[in-house]
């Protein structure tokens, strides 16, 4: 890795690592190729970021007619607040759980390898939509050449598995280690404070709001900023599914165990429904969702529809989601709710707004 980067690239590298839409992603790419120092040290980062710029020019132009890699259509563009990958082995059950959380209409089958392409649909918790893509399987002998890309734009995971499989275990194992050998990483670091283990029938997102503090601040695993761009970490909820034919907690653990990880892990059934209501809670504390609400001046707060942040965003943040050319002319907001120091306080655009905040914006 190269040591001594601009200031310009470290910019456009951070913009990239924070983009999700895969039309920014292409333009910050470019920058970041115009702005790498070159010379021998950077040669494998500069080769890495051509290949990027390749593949995504390649994936927006569309499926080409008669190409030979043709393929599905690999990027689902994020919508909602995240957007959440299930993972798991063939057969585990992850398309009956996209329907029975999403109400899609996701192909299930008794055999393994039903889903070829990737699916969107929305899991609605409260007034926050999660945006859950259900996947082709990833087993010890296969995986589609392009599901690391699939998961370039995801906030987080769902390792789908069922422990009735007596090959679970090695399945969890050999997922893991394939999408590593993409450098695809599933890690139990959630930037909110998740248990580790199942979770506790009694957990609730205020409990442990209250005992662990606040979320963690995005970190880069313990790398420097010059860490691997175009690594992608995953933080990962392990969904114990089929619960209805049984199910043993210490056989969760034994899996977890063996797994080798530390992930939080909850047990559910899309047939019967047990579990399903859970999930929404975890992603809000696991991924720190922040909820604000927008008001014109003047005019009472719209409380229809949130705006979702994640904890530590500011106003510029907020200005970017509400209109790409927004946080260029924001001149200052004004704050009602948890992150200001009185109702209705003027605050600039690095400003740190909290869960329920009601933001006036002036540009
Ligand atoms: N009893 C029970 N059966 C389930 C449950 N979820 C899925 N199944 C069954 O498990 C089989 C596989 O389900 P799918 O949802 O297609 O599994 P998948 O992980 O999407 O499979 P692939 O697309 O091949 O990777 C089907 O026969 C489902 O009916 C559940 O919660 N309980
Ligand atoms: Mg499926």
């Amino acid at each position: 890795m190269p040591t001594n980067v601009s200031p310009e690239y470290k910019k456009a590298q951070d913009q990239y690592r924070k983009a999700r839409d895969p039309a920014d992603r292409l333009r910050l790419l470019r920058e970041m190729l115009s702005t790498i120092p070159k010379h021998k040290g950077t040669e494998h980062l500069q080769a890495d970021i051509k290949t990027k710029i390749k593949e995504l020019t390649d994936e927006l132009a569309g499926p080409r007619k008669g190409a030979a890699r043709g393929g599905p259509l690999q990027t689902i563009r994020p919508e909602g607040a995240a957007q959440i990958a299930l993972l798991g082995p063939p057969n585990a059950g992850k398309s009956s759980l996209h329907r029975a959380l999403t109400g899609s209409r996701a192909e299930i089958g008794p055999y393994a390898f039903t889903t070829r392409a990737p699916l969107p649909g929305m899991l609605m918790h409260e007034d926050v939509p999660f945006q859950l893509v259900d996947l082709p399987p990833v087993s010890a002998d296969f995986m589609e050449p392009w599901l690391y890309n699939a998961l370039q734009p995801s906030h987080a995971a769902l390792l789908v598995v069922d422990l009735h499989d007596p090959d679970c275990a090695e399945s969890v194992v050999a997922i893991r280690a394939r999408l590593a050998h993409k450098r695809v990483t599933l890690t139990d670091n959630w930037q909110g404070r998740l248990p580790a283990g199942l979770v506790p029938a009694d957990w609730s997102p205020a409990a442990s709001a209250s005992a662990d503090g606040a979320p963690r601040a995005r970190t880069d695993d313990g790398e420097g900023e010059l860490a691997d761009p175009f690594r992608v970490l995953l933080p990962t909820l392990l969904l114990a599914t089929k619960a209805d034919l049984g199910l043993d907690p210490a056989e969760v653990a034994a899996l977890l165990e063996l797994g080798g990880a530390r992930f939080p892990a909850l047990a559910v059934s899309s047939l019967t429904g047990l579990g399903l209501g859970r999930l929404g809670p975890l992603l809000m504390r696991g991924l720190a969702i922040v909820r604000v609400y927008t008001k014109a001046p003047g005019k009472p707060p719209d409380h229809h529809r949130p705006y979702t942040l994640f904890a530590g965003d500011t106003v510029e943040d907020l200005a970017r989601l509400i209109h790409r050319d927004l946080a260029a002319s924001l001149k200052f907001a004004r704050v009602w709710g948890r992150s200001g120091k009185f109702e209705g306080q003027q605050v600039g655009r690095d400003h740190v707004l909290g869960e329920g905040d009601v933001v006036e914006i002036h540009a």
